[in-house]
């Protein structure tokens, strides 16, 4: 089990102020509606550009819908996108990209009112696309943007056709990217971009390229709770991705341990250690979505990989038990009670007892939660990662 700090200064200062906001009794409950609170955070986000550049198929990629979702954005055809679409995230209605024509297309050009026509003001960050050095276009729109101090990235696709040609024209690869970022810095300079965020991708292959240093530089450009949401609503196609979403789970354990200890304790027979049992089998449920572990993802990657549901199950060290429902989340919880000496907890967390020790039952409880919950959401990484191998391998074969 991993030596994790149990709770932090941070975390004990936000207990402090919810004790003190909203009294011990009705502590559980008001920590249980902060958990949920991300769900309900609306993120609009706008993807823009010239016509052919990949908007649709970058919007289809971050939703993990495929050809034969109900709602995939058309690809391929060419000044498809000539109105304002909303395509929700399916994983989280809350979520929605926007696909959006840029000007100097057939319907839109350099005008105040087209800012009206996609009604700006939405969005909270915006992604400009472009396949070649960004246009004369991109740039007036990406001004216009900043005049109005929203964030947003310049993303230029189609790196894995620029590797291909280079490969084919027996060029130097490692020389690709940085020779597209020159000529993307060159050409937004003279726009008069100082020093833009350009990040160099394919929709394809999230491998190569600058995907996750995007993904990143989104999460970061977002205040805490909007960053919560965002990486919790987007589904994990990358390691970096899945790296994310485990701090943002090991971010959020405090409070649940403490919902689950300080909730009407359920003891379990034989442990001298008292949590809400359903509050664990809940979170750890979540946790196995967030990774694309529960059952209706790994069926949509079965599809996805042309794999074998049994196949991608074996290869799963942890949830595999699970998932065969060889084990139940009981007897895992059970088996690490067994190794988990209590008092060693309880002695960790003794210094937390004036803060905390008033509203759970037992601090040992609260600890023991903390420490499971954390090693459940390592073991599930492990998992996620796998899940993301398959794909890569699969990908190299086609
Ligand atoms: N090789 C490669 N092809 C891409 C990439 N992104 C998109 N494409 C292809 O580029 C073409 C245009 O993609 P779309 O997603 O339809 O582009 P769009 O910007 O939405 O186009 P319109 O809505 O018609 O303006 C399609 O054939 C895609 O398969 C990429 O990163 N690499
Ligand atoms: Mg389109």
């Amino acid at each position: 089990m991993g030596d994790w700090e149990i709770i932090s200064d941070k975390e004990v200062k936000e207990l402090r102020k919810m004790v003190e906001d909203t009294g011990v009794q009705n502590l559980p409950n008001y920590i249980y509606q902060k958990a949920k609170e991300w769900k309900e955070v609306k993120i609009h986000i706008a993807v823009l550009g010239e016509t052919y550049v990949g908007k649709s198929t970058f919007i289809n990629q971050l939703r993990g819908v495929e050809e034969w979702d109900k709602t995939y954005a058309p690809v391929g055809l060419g000044d498809t996108t000539l109105e304002p679409k909303a395509y929700e995230n399916p994983y989280n209605k809350n979520m929605v990209f926007w696909d959006l024509p840029g000007v100097g297309t057939l319907k839109y050009s350099k005008e105040e009112s087209y800012f009206r026509t996609i009604n700006i003001e939405r969005y909270d960050f915006f992604i400009l696309m472009s396949d070649q050095c960004f246009s004369e276009n991109d740039a007036w729109l990406a001004r216009e943007i900043r005049k109005r101090g929203k964030p947003f990235f310049f993303v230029r696709s189609k790196l894995d056709d620029d590797l291909r040609s280079a490969e084919h024209d027996r060029q130097c690869i490692y020389e690709v990217l940085p020779r597209i970022h020159k000529s993307c810095i060159d050409n937004l300079r003279k726009a008069n971009f100082r020093e833009p965020n350009i990040f160099i991708i394919s929709n394809y292959d999230h491998e190569i390229g600058q995907f996750d240093d995007l993904m990143v530089a989104i999460f970061h450009s977002l205040p805490d709770l909007k960053k919560e949401a965002m990486i919790l609503s987007i589904g994990p196609l990358t390691h970096q991705i899945i790296r994310e979403k485990k701090k943002a789970l090991h971010d959020r354990v405090f409070k649940i341990a403490v919902i689950s200890a300080g909730a009407a304790a359920i003891p379990l027979p034989g442990v001298d250690v008292a949590v809400d049992f359903a509050i664990i089998t809940y979170e750890i449920h979540f946790y196995m979505t967030e990774f694309g572990l529960d059952e209706e993802s790994l069926m949509h990657l079965c599809k996805k990989t042309k794999t074998k549901y049994d196949q991608i199950t074996e290869s799963l060290k942890h949830s595999k038990s699970l998932l065969t429902g060889k084990s139940t989340l009981r007897t895992l919880f059970m088996k690490i009670v067994k190794t988990q000496a209590a008092e060693q907890v309880g002695g960790r967390f003794a210094k937390y007892i004036p803060v905390i020790g008033s509203i759970i039952s037992s601090c040992v409880a609260y600890g023991f939660c903390v420490n499971f919950l954390r090693s459940e959401i390592d073991l599930l990484e492990e998992d996620a990662h796998t899940l993301v191998n398959i794909v890569i391998d699969k990908n190299k074969k086609l």
